[in-house]
């Protein structure tokens, strides 16, 4: 059977075995496949969010390029990210002391557990990993706290993640970044979501000094490039600090660098605001 999500006139399909899981939640629709050659994937309303066979490279690209330049990264803020993935890659790092994730869906972090936990894998049980589950943009914007690193892995603008892309959002995140600090936030397809993309670029800029996208590919989204945005005040993003973990999928320094190249349609509407 196949099943698949529908973006527009665009259709990306999984052939798989059977549904594993189903939930209407408070919040959206969770279902989970098992898919004929691509593992375990999860759907939150008709939308794709990680495969146990895919999901490196989104998970690498969320979080090392910040990870690797940020001057400290004792203290990370992880808004969303209720599969794990990305509490897994920053726990890589032993310098890490303790990583805030705010995920505003227990039964998602429940369905990951379950039936996707090669994702999380030991972060769940690494003791320097703090569940919150509660609304990311209250949270952020009532943080006493000042963090080294904060990290959005949120999902699409609709649904429980529209608050994540817009104004007062980053403005709460730039107040609870410290002067030196580093966020980084997933920012849709620049190919055939241009408008949302371009739009959370600017968004950004009225809050942070610097801020740059930077791309990948990825098979379970529309449009087949994805792209993150890295934004700090003052930190030089070419800068890079530490050594990646050579046994990383996707990321070194090369794709670091590599990552920052703007693709000319995107440049272009850029230097025209
Ligand atoms: N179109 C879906 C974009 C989803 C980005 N977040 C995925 C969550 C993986 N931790």
């Amino acid at each position: 059977m196949w099943q698949d999500e529908q973006f527009g006139s665009l259709r990306i399909g999984f052939q798989t075995n059977r549904l594993l899981f189903k939930h209407q939640s408070p919040y959206q629709l969770i279902e989970v496949f098992e898919t004929v050659d691509y593992g375990t994937i999860l759907r939150l309303d008709g939308t794709w969010q990680c495969s146990t066979e895919l999901e490196h490279t989104y998970h690498e690209m969320i979080v090392h390029p910040a990870l690797t330049t940020a001057p400290s990264i004792e203290n990370v803020l992880i808004v969303g990210g209720g599969d794990g993935g990305t509490a897994r890659e920053v726990l890589r790092y032993p310098e890490v002391r303790n990583v805030d994730l705010v995920e505003i869906d227990s039964d998602v972090v429940k369905a990951c557990k379950e039936h996707l936990s090669s994702i999380g894998e030991g972060a769940w049980d690494d003791p320097r990993l703090n569940l919150i589950i509660g609304d990311g943009i209250q949270f952020v914007r009532d943080a006493h706290q000042k963090y080294d690193v904060i990290i959005v892995d949120g999902s699409d603008p609709i649904g429980p993640s529209v608050g994540l892309f817009n104004s007062a959002f980053f403005e709460s995140c730039a107040r609870a970044l410290k002067s030196d600090g580093v966020l980084v936030t997933q920012a849709e397809s620049p190919r055939v979501m241009l408008d949302n993309h371009i739009g959370l670029i600017q968004t950004i800029r009225q809050h942070f000094e610097n801020v740059a996208p930077y791309y990948q590919g990825q098979i379970i989204y529309p449009g087949g490039v994805w792209s993150w945005i890295y934004a700090s005040q003052s930190v030089d993003r070419k800068n890079i600090l530490r050594d990646p973990d050579p046994d990383l999928m996707i990321y070194n320094t090369e794709i670091h660098h590599a990552a920052f190249a703007i693709p000319n349609y995107v440049q272009h509407i850029i230097n025209r605001h």
